[in-house]
């Protein structure tokens, strides 16, 4: 089977797993375990920011940052399709008791303008506060679509101006900024939180890193004690992700190759439609023109090719490291006998 539902599913190479046999370890709740600290220092090095933490998935990142941003009854406003009102099981409310405001962007990416009329009046008692702003990039269901730095710096100086806080859902921060060639510790310079993950393209079987300010990461500490993520000899999994972050970056510029080369062969094609100006990283969102979703689903697993579902209406395909140049030319084969 050629797996292209996403880029979580890829299993740790040999180098890697060798890294994680050869980790040191200590409980990490007493703070002694010496790989998941290490991990730490070198993400929050990595993202120029003053401390991180090592937390299990992504979810779990983004929901502690929202929660040490806001109080119950405030308000974040995000894209109508960011992950963190789409697949996030309606946690914000359940474990922070926030609402989300969603915006239209156009692919993922919604401006100032459009944002600034939705902020509340801070005298307005009977609306719910406004106090985040999230940004996702790339953006997961828009196609794994950049956000442009302008217009995230732009939306820094809005959050400044009525005193918000700007969250980054960065789980793909790594494909933007491989794929634009600016730092991540340039992006995340904009945001007073970050999540980030290191089990997408970046090859690790668990794990995402959160930073910010010192008394950002202190009081996400706690919750994520209070939420039960704290780990004890994690340092075996932390080994994995820092084997990712030090290793396997710049190679996710093939994976964008192989996204590309796919897209374009969609492109061609009279039974799918593709915007190609949504094909910036390794995401591809496509329409079944003559059949449905779930009839494409099925003829594909039967041939061997496993894709998964986008917004509605649409398939998704994601590349990674475990899908060579050679399965993408096997793949066009199977959709084209699609
Ligand atoms: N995304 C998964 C699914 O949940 C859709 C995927 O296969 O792409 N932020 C973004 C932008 C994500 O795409 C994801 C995972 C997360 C957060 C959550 O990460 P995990 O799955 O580690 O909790």
């Amino acid at each position: 089977m050629i797996d292209l539902r996403s880029d979580t599913v890829t299993k740790p190479t040999k180098e890697m797993l060798k890294a994680m046999y050869d980790a040191e370890v200590g409980d990490d709740v007493y703070k002694e375990d010496p790989t998941a600290n290490e991990l730490e220092s070198y993400a929050a090095e990595l993202l120029n920011k003053e401390a991180a933490l090592f937390v299990p998935s992504g979810v779990m990142g983004n929901q502690i940052c929202l929660n040490v941003l806001t109080q119950p009854m405030d308000e974040v406003i995000c894209e109508k399709d960011a992950h963190i009102f789409q697949y996030e099981s309606g946690s914000p409310a359940a474990l922070s008791g926030i609402q989300l405001l969603q915006v239209e962007g156009k692919r993922g990416v919604f401006t100032p303008g459009q944002i600034e009329p939705l902020i509340r009046p801070t005298s307005a008692y009977y609306m719910p506060r406004t106090k985040v702003i999230e940004v996702e990039n790339t953006h997961n269901r828009a196609g794994g679509t950049i956000n442009p730095i302008e217009n995230i710096e732009a939306l820094c100086n809005l959050a400044k101006k009525y005193n918000l806080f700007f969250h980054l859902d960065g789980a793909r921060i790594w494909n933007a900024s491989v794929a634009t060639g600016i730092p991540p510790s340039k992006y995340a310079s904009y945001f007073d939180s970050i999540s980030c993950c290191l089990s997408k393209g970046l090859g690790a079987p668990i794990g995402s890193i959160i930073a910010g300010s010192k008394d950002f990461i202190k009081e996400a500490y706690r919750i994520r004690k209070a939420w039960g993520g704290g780990m004890r000899q994690v340092g075996v999994i932390a080994a994995a992700g820092l084997f990712a972050l030090k290793n396997n970056i710049e190679r996710l510029k093939e994976d964008h190759e192989k996204a590309k080369t796919l897209a374009e062969f969609l492109n061609q094609s009279d039974s799918f439609d593709i915007d190609m100006d949504s094909v910036q990283t390794n995401i591809l969102i496509f329409k079944p023109i003559k059949n449905s979703v779930e009839e494409i689903l099925a003829k594909a697993k039967e041939l061997g090719l496993f894709l998964s579902v986008g917004s509605i209406g649409t398939l998704r395909a994601v590349t990674h490291m475990d899908v060579s140049f050679e399965d993408i030319e096997k793949v066009k084969l199977i959709l084209g006998e699609l």
